[in-house]
């Protein structure tokens, strides 16, 4: 049982973000080592399981259809190609495996049967198994949890004001309602956000407000640094510096003292240093795995070699127990209110959406022919 979690202000987090840095890391490392093993780190590893050719209009993402990047689609990864990658992910230190796809929403259909082997896969070689598939009803969530995944992936990427400014085909409230569904499927939560992507500070902090104003609050927290990616509207966009990003995670540790946060996208650009005071200020875990989903992470043995250099130790699986807290929807809709406008998209279609998934079917159809006269 967690106890009586503070409720921030606003005005009190921007403080909090703004003090002198070394006062904001003291204070983020006291919170740190009075919840959390230090010297303990979580190594996640992602997989994509299906890249590229979604719907979506997210703007700092390379798997958007619409935009026009250099990323290899694939479709579904087999049970066999998983469970070689999991494998090779637990030997290397991985408690985790992330499975991620380019999708808007999981659909009833025969590809979420598929996902629901590879969870089951991957459980039977006693890691945590992760998913971050889209949007989630809650029957699927359900259908997930029952086959032994862990924990949900799915970010608020910004603040709900600054949402409409980088993703038009979904709302905030849909992110929300997804979380929920989690939540009331009993699987922990991993949600978390991007910075550099031209929000403010403010909006920064929002995030994280609405974030640790959920009851309870998320297990883990990914903090991503935009990788901008040639072809996306957000492609020129100047890389975050280290300082931020210090800054980001000492504020999500004192404001969620009791969530892993997960230092993410972005590592490529950040020094060892950098890293080690990320560490010191709260985070608790890595993405590793020589590829993010599209976009390239530090090798697997330089991290590995860092975490010797550090003392840090790779934490164990289902070291923070097997069943998440169950959530109550009567305290998070008590404590998120005071923070909250509601979304609202008046005259919003999916019509966008309906047509860029029947272009990327068709970049597929000629990508498999492409494929067949080759061989
Ligand atoms: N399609 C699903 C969704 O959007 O929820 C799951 C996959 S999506 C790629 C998962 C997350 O990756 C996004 O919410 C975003 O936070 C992060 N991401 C995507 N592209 C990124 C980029 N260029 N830089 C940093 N983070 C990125
Ligand atoms: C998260 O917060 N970051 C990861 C994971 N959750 C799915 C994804 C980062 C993706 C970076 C861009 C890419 O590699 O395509
Ligand atoms: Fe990328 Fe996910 Fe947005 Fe699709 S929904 S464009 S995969 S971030």
């Amino acid at each position: 049982m967690q106890e009586a979690t503070k409720i921030w202000t606003l005005e009190e987090t921007l403080a909090l973000y703004q003090r002198p840095l070394m006062d904001l890391i003291y204070e983020a490392a006291s919170v740190h080592r009075a919840h959390h093993d230090p010297n303990e780190v979580q190594i996640s590893t992602l997989l994509s399981i299906k890249t590229g050719g979604c719907p979506e209009d997210c703007a700092y993402c390379p798997q958007a259809a619409r935009y026009h990047t250099d990323i290899e689609t694939n479709d579904l990864l087999t049970v066999d190609q998983v469970r070689t990658a999991a494998t090779r992910a637990k030997s290397l230190g991985s408690s985790r495996l992330c499975m991620g796809a380019a999708w808007r929403n999981v659909e009833d259909n025969a590809d979420f049967d598929h996902v629901i082997e590879l969870v089951k896969t991957v459980r039977d070689l006693d890691m945590e198994v992760c998913c971050t598939l889209g949007m989630l009803t809650p029957h699927q969530a359900q259908r997930l949890a029952a086959a032994g995944l862990y924990a949900y992936n799915h970010n608020l990427d910004s603040s709900e004001d600054y949402y409409e400014e980088i993703i038009s085909t979904r709302g905030y409230q849909d992110r929300l309602e997804t979380l929920d569904n989690v939540r009331k499927a009993n699987l922990t939560v991993c949600s978390g956000g991007i910075i550099g992507m031209g929000e403010s500070v403010a909006d920064r902090c929002k995030m994280l407000l609405t974030l640790a104003s959920l009851r309870p609050q998320p297990e883990s927290v990914p903090i991503n640094a935009l990788v901008a990616v040639p072809g996306t509207p957000l492609e020129n966009q100047e890389p975050v510096s280290i300082w931020e990003m210090i800054r980001m995670i000492a504020v999500t540790r004192i404001v969620m003292p009791h969530t892993t946060i997960r230092l993410s996208a972005g590592r490529t650009e950040m020094s060892r240093e950098g890293q080690a005071l990320c560490f010191l200020a709260g985070a608790g875990s890595i993405f590793a795995g020589d590829k993010l989903l599209t976009t390239p992470n530090p090798d697997v043995f330089a991290d590995l070699e860092m975490f010797d250099l550090l003392g840090l130790r790779p934490k164990a699986p289902f070291a923070d127990g097997h069943l998440p807290q169950s959530g109550s929807a009567e305290e998070t809709a008590a404590a998120i209110e005071p923070h909250r406008k509601r979304w609202s998209r008046p005259g919003h279609t999916i019509e966008a959406n309906v047509q860029y998934a029947e272009i990327a079917k068709e970049k597929r159809r000629a990508t498999r022919q492409q494929g067949d006269t080759h061989q």
